[in-house]
């Protein structure tokens, strides 16, 4: 564990103090942190725990919106690094194309902090730790939950159509995984059309649309990686004249608040929570690790299924 530049200024305060008698109040933490953007339902809930829990921590925050550019998160990383911040944070947009950055925030000594997505790097200790879920976990969640229905459906197969989310971002290469690894061999379910909707509304009806266009009424399932593209989608199969939740049983994941209310409509059957209150963990380890304290390298949120079933009583304990 490095010491940090905080540790040893700790230290001076410290010695200052039985020197001088005098009290200097501690200078509050700075965080840089980069946000992916402000794509979906989810990631505004995740700004917002974020900002709200630095707020109750005290520690300052230079907060950048990358608005889902890998190119912005690089700027915005070398930006705090030039501003000596105490501690970075970042979800990054995609997996890969950030060992040089995370290179030069080493050999300025300051820590990184991941949070929500992983990047594939060769080298560990670019960064202290990974905030967030597992996906895979997530896309088996909704795998299962399909293969049941499937079980009990009394047609011989279900025609399944995907939106993917972000191109080479964790959480679409691992929901597509465990989604995989959960319906494999199962001869009742048949991926016919998989796409990106980018996590977005707009970017989910449009595929949606391209989608209905070339299966119609062949199309019996549709698995969304997030609510965000579920809910784009939903208007789409309702422009074509079929009923969402119905001629289309709608599996995603997230847990949104429009989520629960289309699954109160009848519109939605499924959404497996992906928490985005990620804010007071983040802030947590931000002052362990300036500390010099041991901070795992891998936490993980706690998260479940919320089938339409339970939405109408769930949702007034919904935090986002
Ligand atoms: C998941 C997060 C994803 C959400 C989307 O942790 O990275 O990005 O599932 C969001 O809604 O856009």
């Amino acid at each position: 564990m490095t010491v940090t530049r905080r540790t040893i200024l700790g230290g001076a305060f410290a010695f200052a103090f039985a020197a001088s008698g005098s009290v200097f109040a501690a200078k509050p933490l700075v965080m840089g942190f980069s946000q992916v953007g402000a794509e979906s339902e989810w990631r505004s809930a995740n700004t917002a725990s974020i900002k709200d829990a630095a707020k109750q921590a005290g520690v300052t925050l230079k907060f950048a919106d990358a608005q889902q550019k890998q190119e912005n998160q690089v700027k915005a990383i070398r930006s705090f690094i030039a501003q000596r911040v105490d501690v970075i944070a970042f979800s990054p947009v995609v997996e890969t194309g950030w060992e040089t950055v995370l290179r030069e925030a080493k050999a300025a000594r300051i820590p990184v902090i991941l949070t929500d997505r992983a990047v594939k790097v060769a080298d560990k200790s670019l960064y202290v730790t990974l905030i967030g879920s597992d996906f895979v976990e997530e896309g088996r969640r909704a795998g299962k939950w399909l293969a049941d229905y499937a079980a009990k459906s009394n047609k011989p197969v279900l025609n399944v159509v995907e939106l993917q989310g972000t191109v080479g971002s964790a959480p679409a290469l691992d929901r597509k995984a465990g989604f995989e690894e959960a319906i494999k061999g199962n001869a009742k379910l048949k991926v016919i059309r998989t796409q990106t909707g980018e996590f977005t509304r707009a970017k989910g009806k449009e595929v949606m649309e391209a989608f209905l266009k070339a299966h119609g009424k062949d199309i019996n399932v549709l698995y969304a990686h997030n609510d965000d593209m579920a809910i784009g989608a939903i208007q789409a199969i309702e422009e074509a004249g079929l009923k969402p939740g119905k001629d289309i049983i709608i599996v995603s994941i997230d847990g949104v608040k429009g989520a629960f209310q289309a699954m109160i409509a009848g519109k939605l059957n499924v959404s497996v929570e992906c928490s985005p209150l990620l804010g007071p963990q983040l802030m947590q380890a931000a002052q362990d690790v300036v500390a010099g304290k041991p901070v795992a390298p891998r936490i993980v949120t706690e998260e479940r299924v919320f089938p339409a079933e339970v939405a109408a009583k769930e949702l007034p304990n919904r935090k986002y």
